[in-house]
């Protein structure tokens, strides 16, 4: 059977490890399924920020300090838009403006979020497919010790800083998986999670109908790569939001959050002797070095995942 990977992602780290995938994998051997939780509506324009990610991280255009917007990035526009009375504290850049502009002007034509990004990912000359997890609403919402904050009000406006006390998945009751990660879940030969915020970048995805049930009675390897490493967040919230709901923070904490829907774990050699605690619960665990600085690092984590998936016998 040929190979065709699954890979759900949400931002930064999930773009890296899809972007390693995309070196590994053919174009039909692929699917990037992408958390648009965090979507927000800011100056009337659709911002995807996960979608964007991943999308200018294989388009090569990914800004290398923050992982997120574009390379080489201006803000000439947002200090205007400041100056007329805006509110800009989510940093949109120049560049990445057009694509907020083009996507809302498709939407309004009346394209769906699916069609919409495959216009923009060929645009960019994105050969490998990347498509929403949903193109109906599903909007992540942080409940804290302040009061219920939208995702990115939560995440960039408020620093992460109000105290968690649950997350909620507006709309998940009736968000549908999109066309393209339901025509994966049941065409795909292997299902992995790359390394995101398993509450807010992943959770939103198994969150929507039916997607849950489909991947528990998913044939084929279901593989996560930890996003904690060494008791940290690689990147992001993720830690404090765990320790928050009261999860052990861990790699062994990330792989209960995946019970049901996961068969092995990729954990960072740090955190080797976690392993048979994985085990333990019924997962493989495979250590290797996870942390992706370069592009080689990258596509030699996708190389052991897809090496596993293609010697995986159940
Ligand atoms: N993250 C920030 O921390 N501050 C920002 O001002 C910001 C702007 C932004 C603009 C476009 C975009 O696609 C992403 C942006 N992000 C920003 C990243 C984003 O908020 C998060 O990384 C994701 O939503 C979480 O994966």
């Amino acid at each position: 059977m040929t190979t065709h990977v699954l890979a759900i992602a949400g931002g930064v780290g999930g773009a890296k490890l899809a972007l390693g995938l995309t070196r590994v994998l053919a174009p039909d051997q692929l699917t990037i399924a992408v958390n648009t939780g965090d979507d927000e509506t800011f100056h009337g324009l659709h911002v995807s920020p996960d979608l964007d990610t991943v999308m200018y991280t294989l388009a090569g255009m990914s800004n290398p300090e923050t992982g997120w917007g574009i390379a080489g990035e201006t803000f000439r526009a947002l200090g205007a838009l400041q100056r007329l009375g805006a509110n800009t504290w989510f940093r949109l850049g120049d560049l990445d403006l057009a694509t907020h502009i083009r996507r809302t002007q498709l939407l309004r034509d009346g394209l769906t979020l699916s069609q919409a990004t495959r216009e923009l990912t060929s645009a960019l000359g994105i050969r490998h497919p990347i498509v929403p997890m949903s193109d109906d609403v599903l909007r992540t919402v942080a409940v804290t010790d302040d009061g219920e904050l939208a995702f990115q009000e939560y995440f960039v406006h408020r620093h992460c800083e109000p105290r968690i006390a649950g997350i909620r998945f507006e709309g998940a009751a009736t968000a549908r998986p999109s066309p393209g990660l339901w025509a994966a879940l049941a065409s795909a030969t292997a299902i992995v999670y790359c390394p995101s915020n398993p509450l807010v970048s992943i959770g939103p995805v198994l969150a929507l109908a039916g997607v849950r049930d489909a991947i528990a009675a998913f044939a084929g390897p279901k593989i996560a790569v930890s996003p904690i490493v060494g008791g940290q967040a690689v990147k992001g919230p993720a830690a404090k939001m765990m320790a928050e709901l009261g999860e052990e923070v861990s790699c062994v904490g990330v792989a209960r959050r995946y019970a049901g829907v996961c068969d092995a774990i990729f954990i960072d050699t740090v955190d080797a002797a976690n392993a048979g605690a994985i085990e333990g619960m019924g997962m493989r665990a495979y250590v290797t070095d996870t942390v992706m600085h370069t592009d080689d690092d990258k596509e030699a984590l996708a190389r052991q995942i897809v090496g596993i998936v293609e010697a995986w016998d159940e």
